[in-house]
């Protein structure tokens, strides 16, 4: 009997101590996250505000961005010099010009497949004379769709044409303006192709998802590159059109790592306790398996990333309630 009672007087002690240690280190990081909070630091933000992050609006984080990009600190999380801000780049219907082709369509009368006929004038080139721009946009597998300025005639080889083409500046540095064929894709995966005419040549100039951001100075940043479901937002990689090419360059997004983020919405939860050593083999992509959630804060411990498809979406996470395990999205076939 005494025997028992010593075992339970343990039991009770050791229970007590682990007790006061999380309390006392629980007290401990509050107050250094109160410090910081308070404190403007030297370092990057790599220890500091996890739980307050969450809390921010973007939009007052925007506003943070500019202060500190006034007050010359580095204390934000997205202010790498040289690094493109969030904040400058908007979806890229604000910087489709608000010009309206002339389009007439013609139903095939054997497949239904509709055929669309696209005529307008514009100044492309920036020489203060209009162009003549034509494009007929025939259903996929058929031949013969083109764009046309000014006689010169390019073939067009799209999936799902959506019947549109718009003029878009993609760059408010130069005189050019380019020209988006909008094309919805083999499945629901839309993208804008772009095309220039300098006044000699029309050419192709590269594709981009029409979920894609822009800032209007030649630069994108995909919507597969940017955690589009967390607030705040951070991306992976920006592409950008310069001397003739379309180039990617990837973030360091190890920055983010540590950091809470708020969520909600359709996502796939896998718990496990670990990181896993390779994400792929426990993903799955049954629909049914995805869980709808309320506004959630998570830490992110890991981030899968693929530097040559920077594609931002694979999370290895801890809940609000302690549990671990891979977070992601459903993204595009
Ligand atoms: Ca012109
Ligand atoms: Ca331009």
């Amino acid at each position: 009997m005494a025997e028992k009672r010593r075992k339970d007087i343990k039991l009770i002690s050791a229970i007590l101590c682990i007790l006061l240690i999380f309390l006392f280190t629980g007290c401990k990081n509050k107050k250094t996250e109160e410090l910081n909070n308070r404190q403007v630091s030297p370092t990057p933000a790599a220890e500091q505000n996890s739980e307050t992050m969450a809390d921010k609006t973007e939009s007052t984080l925007q506003k943070d961005d500019l202060e500190s990009r006034h007050t010359d600190n580095n204390n934000d999380i997205s202010d790498f010099t040289g690094e493109p801000q969030l904040e400058d780049f908007t979806v890229m219907d604000d910087h489709i010009i608000d010009y309206k082709f002339e389009i007439s369509y013609e139903e095939n009368a054997d497949d239904y497949e509709i055929t669309y006929t696209i005529h307008g004038e514009y100044d492309l080139n920036g020489d203060g004379n209009s162009e003549s721009i034509d494009a007929l946009l025939k259903a996929y597998g058929e031949d013969g769709s083109y764009l046309k300025v000014d006689g010169i005639e390019v073939p067009l080889y799209l999936s799902n044409p959506a019947g549109e083409i718009y003029i878009i500046d993609i760059d408010g540095k130069d005189k050019y303006k380019e020209i988006a064929v909008y094309d919805l894709g083999p499945s629901a995966d839309p993208v804008f192709d772009f095309y220039r005419y300098d006044g000699s040549e029309l050419a192709y100039l590269f594709s981009i998802d029409r979920g894609a951001l822009m800032d209007g100075q030649g630069k994108f940043i995909s919507s597969f590159h940017i955690t589009i479901r967390f607030n705040p937002k951070f991306y992976s990689a920006w592409g950008e059109y310069k001397d003739g090419k379309y180039t990617i360059t990837n973030k360091d997004i190890s920055q983010y790592i540590g950091k809470t983020f708020e969520f909600d919405g359709m996502a796939y939860f896998v718990p496990m306790d670990e990181k896993p050593e390779n994400y792929f083999e426990h993903v799955i992509w049954d629909y049914e398996a995805q869980k709808d959630f309320e506004t959630t804060k998570i830490k992110l411990l890991d981030i899968h990333i693929d530097k040559d498809d920077p594609i931002l979406n694979w999370f290895f996470v801890e809940m609000p309630d302690g549990e671990k395990g891979l977070l992601y999205f459903w993204i595009g076939d």
